[in-house]
């Protein structure tokens, strides 16, 4: 990595429309704030800023729709997404606002940069507009069917299924999110950047230069869009929100939210800078300063395009040397959604699970939709806290401290006469910054973190192997090695998970009392010590790192999404009973049993029917049953079914069918048998 003196390092400013959820950290900000703790450890220069994205359509929605003012919206979301971040340890080193005077100023000042230096061009043209609201619809104003991939709600600036940045006049079948009429054009006045005069600046800069160092997904969609040609944007809307656009003749007109926003992340430093006492420009205009965006693959245009495009426009700021965007993360198989509560949101999160912030944040890196999209599950989360984290690091870290204890009264014990398994071992545990860094530099963290575990690993394998408590009778001076090699480990996995983990690395740096060491320990010189933590050095008695999550704690967060879904469907859903009501004396007078599948054999010549043999305990029972689109003999054969078994018998193609196997269809829609171990949101039989 070419060494950078200084380090501008900036995440995605949230709307601030709602609080925040796993996507948002697993997606941006865990990432941004491993490299960036990763960079402090490493001594260098590094700021790292973020805020709140407080204009835009979203928010004027939210407040339309509570009936409060965007302000009011503003305010509430800001407090509670900063502290949501301070929580889980996102270490910014300045988290801004952009209804701050500094934003208003400084997005203003560049607007009119730009203005004066005729980098836009004026036009007058037919845009969108909602009779019955007054309003002209631009963004998320207005919804309809993205004309590049066929996705029916396509945003009036985004398509978010495959990320083009569209004009809202491009959709198809335009729909207002305000009333749902379909618009009308009326004719209006707007500034555009000509993003078609940047297309040789843009090839040779991203296409050429950043072939090899962009992530893949980044480049793919960058030079898809180039090659495809770009077109004149509006930085400029008709809207009652937003940084007035500071012009004679704009009244009621105010900068487009993805022109404000990215200059978001300049104003954050001009004030970071001003209470630190230090220059701004030097992180944004400065030849030895990297510059990079942390963001989601759906603003990765905002960020590759537009916004060095004003940023070159504008002529002294720095480009972003690279653009690390993510995927996205999808919980338990299905898109996280605000609207439709589908997500695990961060304050809930902490009700539910107080001071376990780390396992989040270890779970969200371990699967970090880096490459793909991803899947968060709870079954994956207690496994992941409870086979890694407690089994393998606190259990390793524990033993390490109580032994030291229970042999030495909490004393790093004398080690001279170290054996080659612990040479070795040392030296293993020398190549660890070094690998761990490696991946990090890439933006792979996902890697970087099983690296980090390679090493919690490694001290684990160490104690079982060489078995201290087994030498410490007999052989006292092999325990004392023994226990000396693992403090070391201990001691560089405390500094090293500081990244990854930053409340755990406090609490082990705490018990094995670092602070007080003479020699300041970091990323960079853990590798160049042969001793780490002293004889003699005294540490604190062992603390838990972590707990077993258990079966119930899971259930609840799965009973959570089940109450989602069905607050859903009955929201969006017509409910009505499709039949006549029965009494609970016609419904009592089923008699359904569970019974085991022993036999299935497709109906020959028909589509559905298939003859089941099903084992109802003191008899067997003959059914047919219409399931044979659905699933294949082989796979049922075993399986436990509810069976209603008074139904009166009937012939079915011949067959005397003895009964009828109950159905539902589970939460992604799929038919599935009723059985025990399945709890059924909707009850629905088929024959
Ligand atoms: N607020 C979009 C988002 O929250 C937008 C990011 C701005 S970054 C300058 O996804
Ligand atoms: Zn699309």
């Amino acid at each position: 990595m070419k060494d950078f003196k200084r380090y501008t390092i900036t995440a995605a400013l949230p709307y601030t429309n709602g609080p925040i959820h796993i996507g948002h950290l697993a997606g941006v900000y865990i990432p941004a704030d491993i490299y960036a703790r990763y960079l402090r450890l490493k001594n260098k220069d590094v700021l790292f800023v973020c805020g709140s994205d407080e204009h835009g359509v979203p928010i004027t929605i939210k407040a339309k729709k509570e009936g409060v003012s965007p302000q009011d919206i503003v305010d509430r979301y800001h407090n509670m997404i900063k502290t949501s971040f301070e929580k889980f340890g996102i270490a910014f080193d300045y988290y801004g606002r952009t209804t701050s005077e500094t934003h208003q100023k400084t997005a203003s000042d560049f607007f009119k940069t730009l203005y004066d230096n005729d980098k836009f061009i004026e036009q007058t043209t037919e845009q969108l507009y909602d009779q019955e609201a007054q309003q002209f619809l631009a963004d998320r104003f207005v919804t309809g069917t993205c004309p590049k991939c066929g996705h029916d709600e396509a945003y009036g600036d985004q398509c978010e299924k495959c990320g083009t940045s569209l004009n809202a006049t491009d959709l198809i079948n335009p729909k207002s999110a305000i009333t749902g009429n379909k618009p009308t054009l009326k004719t209006t006045k707007h500034w555009f950047l000509p993003l078609d005069q940047y297309d040789d600046f843009l090839k040779e800069w991203i296409i050429k230069e950043h072939k090899y160092d962009w992530k893949p997904n980044v480049y793919g969609q960058c030079k898809s869009w180039i090659d495809e040609g770009l077109r004149p944007r509006a930085v400029t809307r008709d809207l009652d929100w937003g940084i007035s656009v500071p012009l004679k003749d704009a009244e009621g007109k105010v900068l487009y939210v993805w022109f404000d926003a990215p200059i978001g992340y300049i104003s954050a430093t001009k004030e970071w800078a001003e209470q630190v006492g230090k220059n701004w420009k030097d992180y944004w205009k400065s030849d030895d300063t990297k510059l990079l965006h942390f963001i989601g693959k759906d603003n990765i245009v905002f960020h590759c395009i537009i916004f060095p495009c004003m940023l070159k426009a504008e002529g002294s700021f720095n480009l972003p040397d690279n653009v690390p965007a993510n995927e996205f993360l999808n919980l338990e198989g299905q898109k996280l959604s605000t609207s439709k509560n589908w997500a695990v949101w961060l304050h809930e999160y902490l009700e539910d699970f107080p001071n376990q912030q780390d396992v989040l944040r270890y779970v969200l890196t371990a699967n970090a939709p880096e490459t793909k999209d991803n899947d968060f599950t709870w079954a994956d989360f207690q496994a992941r806290n409870n086979n890694e984290l407690v089994a393998i690091y606190g259990n390793f870290i524990n033993r390490v401290a109580v032994l030291t204890h229970k042999y030495y009264g909490g004393k790093v014990p004398q080690a001279d006469d170290l054996q080659d398994i612990d040479q070795k071992t040392l030296q293993e545990l020398k190549s660890f910054p070094e690998k761990i860094g490696q991946s990090i530099e890439k933006y792979r963290f996902r890697e970087a973190q099983q690296k980090l575990m390679e090493l919690a690993r490694l001290g684990n394998k160490y104690l079982a192997d060489e078995e201290p408590w087994k030498q410490f009778k007999t052989n006292p001076e092999r325990t004392q090695n023994i226990m000396f090699v693992a403090l070391q480990i201990s001691t560089a996995l405390a500094v090293l998970s500081e990244p990854f983990l930053p409340h755990t690395s406090k609490t082990l740096s705490d018990i094995l009392r670092l602070k007080t060491l003479v020699v300041k320990l970091n990323w960079s010189n853990i590798a160049k010590h042969d001793v780490l933590l002293p004889t003699d050095h005294y540490i604190e008695k062992a603390g838990l790192l972590f707990s077993k999550i258990e079966d119930e704690q899971i259930q609840k967060q799965l009973n959570k999404l089940k109450q989602s879904k069905i607050d859903n469907e009955s929201s969006s859903q017509d409910l009505t009973p499709q039949k006549e009501q029965i009494t609970f004396d016609d419904f009592s007078k089923l008699d359904i049993r569970t019974g085991k599948i022993i036999k299935a054999e497709k109906m020959p010549k028909t589509k559905k029917l298939m003859t089941l043999k099903v084992d109802i305990g003191l008899e067997q029972r003959t059914i047919v049953s219409g399931i044979a689109e659905y699933f294949k003999a082989e796979e049922i054969i075993g399986k436990q079914v509810s069976v209603v078994i008074n139904l009166k018998p009937i012939k079915l193609r011949g067959t005397l069918s003895e009964g009828m196997i109950l159905m539902t269809e589970n939460e992604k829609g799929k038919l599935v048998f009723v059985n025990s171990d399945v709890e059924t949101p909707t009850g629905k039989t088929i024959a």
